[in-house]
């Protein structure tokens, strides 16, 4: 469900966590979120006792490139599960639902190291897993309609639809083909944002997460040695916790992209 506007929270909105469950695990713990992870096999769980009334808000690209994806779906799912967090899709998990579907996606961009890490994991699991991505909602609106979470943005008049643009926009933000190394050209849609809804978002990493034009991307690249981070909603509080490795090598440098160009 996109359209939450009843919902007031409080939220902690955590960006692109890549299967840097460890550091997930820390950033909760700052939060006032308890987090056991146990068992193995069929038998592993993540539970979770979350501060009172709180919940977490998961920007997307729970997998690839990290160490433990399939722990961090575990936890999210769960939370999302016992009604203790709201989940986004990213790109990312889009891309890795294909590979559940049977669909042979490419093994690139860190999926290579999600699969091999789901192949140690029943079948149940991968199920769990697909019905899961499958039925993320593609943003979520939320407190009084003054909150949007996308994982790569949302513009203002798409907020609340759920179009194929819609989506395409949310997973991929503002792209235009695909630069000489193969990566999508992206545009720094948020320098032209003049919506009055605060949108929180991740996809791009930054050094440091920062408002522009009241939208505010997390994701401060923790799978390439960065941190994690999490806003806290309404406080507008920011809280980071630093990877414990480099686990994918940067393809590009930390920050926006370009403003698009006119014409
Ligand atoms: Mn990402």
């Amino acid at each position: 469900m996109i359209d939450r506007r009843t919902d007031t929270g409080p939220f902690d909105i955590v960006g692109d966590v890549h299967g840097c469950a460890d550091e997930l695990i820390e950033l909760m713990g700052r939060l006032g979120y308890g987090v056991e992870v146990t068992g193995v096999g069929e038998a592993r769980r993540a539970s979770v006792e979350a501060p009172k009334g709180r919940r977490l808000i998961f920007v997307g690209d729970l997998v690839d490139r990290g160490p433990a994806s399939p722990d961090a779906l575990r936890i999210a799912m769960g939370m999302v599960e016992r009604g203790q967090a709201l989940c986004v899709p990213g790109n990312h998990d889009a891309r890795f639902l294909r590979w559940l579907q049977g669909r042979n996606p490419k093994l690139t961009h860190g999926l290579d190291l999600t699969v091999a890490q789901m192949m140690l994991e029943p079948p149940e699991f991968h199920a769990d897993v697909r019905a899961f991505i499958e039925a993320l909602p593609v943003h979520l609106w939320l407190d009084g309609g003054g909150l949007a979470v996308a994982h790569a943005g949302v513009k203002s008049e798409m907020i609340g639809l759920a179009s194929n643009d819609v989506r395409q926009f949310c997973l991929y933000g503002d792209t235009d083909g695909v630069d000489a190394d193969g990566l999508p050209i992206r545009y720094h849609w948020a320098a032209g944002y003049r919506g009055t809804e605060a949108i929180v978002y991740g996809h791009t990493p930054v050094a440091e997460a920062g408002w522009v034009n009241n939208t505010l991307c997390i994701d401060t690249g923790c799978c390439f040695g960065g941190r994690l981070t999490a806003l806290r909603w309404p406080e507008r509080e920011i809280v980071s916790v630093p990877a414990r490795d480099g686990y994918a090598a940067r393809r590009r440098a930390f920050g926006h992209p370009p403003v698009r160009p006119v014409g």
